[in-house]
């Protein structure tokens, strides 16, 4: 990631900006600038909640001195200015802008988004469908570089977040503990998240995996018990793919770091 970041002139840094906290990278943050290298803060996935609450994480960060936009790269929402915001703190060119930032955080599709006029393919990997596996160099306009990153930064503290972004759901071992802590924290803050993406009301984790197990007819064929791993791997690939709507107030953040 040092490297990188050494090599690049813009560091652009995607955080899902349902939970800006823990999808943000102090490591990454203090490795760019060690390097005195200029970064932009990307809060993404903007569609998913309020635009007030998006104005108010952009205003707390901006609060700590850092250049933040929030944009949606799948609606295509403030993409433009995002295009135009790299080109003006890059100051001149050519430079190479490096998109990085945790997984699923939507680095691949940011990039699709400012390589739109282009039309041009948007899978770096064939074969590999949204797993981004090497460091990629697209063009954007002449002058204009971007290198996409695979989610590779050492992913810091918060459970699930760290489990659930360290792995594709299909690699984790046992994805039912991560998926409870997933479940219980997006109810917390969006208790109808499960009603309007699954239909399922019931509000305890492990009866929302067990229903949506019967519900996709995922059974032990001996037992006749819900397989709850396939649910859960499935909220958690549906949460990565932003199915799952809630967000993390920012009133909350601030109220506990005046504590
Ligand atoms: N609703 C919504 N979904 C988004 C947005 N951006 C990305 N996604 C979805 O989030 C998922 C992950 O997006 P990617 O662009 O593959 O994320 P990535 O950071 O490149 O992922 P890795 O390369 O695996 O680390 C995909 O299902 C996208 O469709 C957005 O702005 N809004
Ligand atoms: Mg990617």
């Amino acid at each position: 990631m040092a490297k990188l970041v050494k090599k690049a002139d813009v560091i652009v840094e995607v955080i899902d900006i349902r939970d800006p906290i823990s999808t943000r990278s102090r490591r990454l943050e203090k490795i760019v600038e060690a390097f005195d290298k200029k970064l932009l803060m990307v809060l993404n996935k903007a569609d998913l909640v309020p635009r007030l609450v998006a104005e108010k994480w952009k205003r707390i960060i901006e609060g700590y001195g850092y250049d933040v936009l929030y944009v949606s790269a799948t609606k295509r929402l403030g993409t433009r200015i995002l295009r135009g915001t790299i080109r003006w703190i890059a100051e001149s060119k050519p430079f190479v802008a490096v998109v990085v930032g945790y997984p699923k955080t939507g680095k691949s599709s940011i990039i699709n988004a400012l390589r739109a006029r282009k039309g041009a393919s948007t899978s770096p990997v064939p074969g590999s469908p949204g797993y981004t596996k090497i460091h990629q160099l697209y063009k954007v306009e002449p002058g204009f570089y971007l290198i996409d990153t695979p989610g590779t930064i050492p992913i810091e503290g918060s459970w699930p977040e760290a489990i659930i972004r360290g792995k594709s759901p299909e690699e984790l071992r046992d994805p039912v503990p991560p998926a409870v802590a997933l479940i219980e924290k997006i109810l917390k803050y969006n208790p109808k998240a499960f009603e309007e993406t699954y239909r399922i009301t019931a509000k305890d984790p492990y009866l929302i995996l067990e229903k949506l197990a019967k519900n996709r007819g995922w059974i032990y064929k001996k037992s006749k018990e819900p397989l709850i791993e396939e649910a859960a791997r499935t909220i958690i690939r549906d949460y990565h793919k932003a199915k799952i709507k809630f967000f993390i107030p920012p009133e909350e953040f601030l109220r506990k770091i005046r504590h």
